[in-house]
């Protein structure tokens, strides 16, 4: 449940340290690491009981995640839009926490696990999943299906074979070339608008932009020399934007017993990074 701010109101005060709250100020999740007193609202229909228990900081999802992995990256987006508020576990990919693999054996990363035990473990069902709960910036209005499938099946191909040659071993510039044709059909979607789904940021830029950047930073003089500059400005402004920089907060790897630390949670450790 993503808890709000009611309009103006504060709400009930909540105190102790790690317990995540609403913050007002910021508008957006937080952790406590004062231990002071925060006040916090409801919206209109969420349920009492239900806020109690995401605010005690019991029973909150948990991601597990990669910071590096664009298809993370575009979960822990939209989760932090959503703002669903839950524990983030980062990941060694080479060493996988059994919790994790026991929740989901295919091992891939990002695994959300609710509350109730359910577990979702492909980053496009989290993002429909937060969006589903709480779609503040209406991401979920612009249809994304057919970039996205282009996006994370061919051009994901042959990013995949231009970014890593040796385990391929396969010509990476032919690669290369082929992921550039389909970054042209972006570029040719751009041109009239300064998002893929219109005006505003939506669905199908968050899905997609974390590959385009991998496919950017392979060889970033390479990229900004290729005639694309709507694609280059649309990659900039997601570079640039608060939202990455929030979804790219560097923690540790987690172990078994760690104090939690929130997605999106405001702290001082946070706001020094
Ligand atoms: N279809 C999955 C793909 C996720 C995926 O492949 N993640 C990579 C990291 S970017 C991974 O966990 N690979 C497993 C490994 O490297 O062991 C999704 O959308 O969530």
């Amino acid at each position: 449940m993503a808890v709000r701010t009611s309009t103006g109101r504060p709400g009930r005060r909540i105190s102790g340290r790690n317990s995540v709250f609403w913050c007002s100020r910021r508008n957006r999740p937080g952790v406590c690491t004062s231990g002071l007193l925060c006040f916090v609202g409801r919206q209109a229909g969420d349920d009492a009981l239900g806020d109690m228990r995401y605010l005690s900081g019991m029973d909150v999802p948990i991601l597990y995640s990669f910071r590096r992995c664009p298809y993370a990256m575009r979960a822990r987006m939209a989760l932090l839009v959503g703002g669903v508020v839950c524990e983030l576990r980062e990941v060694k990919l080479a060493k996988k926490p059994t919790a994790m693999v026991e929740a989901s054996p295919k091992g891939t990363v990002p695994v959300l696990v609710l509350a109730d035990g359910r577990v979702i473990d492909e980053s496009l069902d989290i993002m429909y999943w937060a969006l589903g709960r709480n779609d503040p910036e209406q991401w979920l209005a612009a249809d994304a299906a057919a970039v996205i499938m282009i996006n994370d099946g061919p051009f994901k191909h042959h990013l995949d074979r231009f970014k890593y040659p040796e385990r391929y071993g396969e010509d990476p510039i032919e690669h290369r070339d082929a992921a550039i044709t389909l970054l042209r059909s972006l570029e040719v979607r751009l041109a009239d608008r300064a998002y893929l789904g219109g005006s505003v940021r939506s669905f199908a830029d968050i899905a997609l932009f974390p590959f385009i950047r991998q496919f950017a930073e392979t060889d970033r003089a390479f990229f900004d020399g290729l005639d694309l500059p709507a694609l280059q400005a649309w990659l900039a402004a997601h570079l640039d934007s608060a939202l990455f920089s929030e979804a790219m907060v560097r923690h540790e790897p987690w172990a078994p017993g760690d104090a939690p630390v929130y997605l999106g949670a405001w702290s001082e450790e946070a706001s020094r990074a």
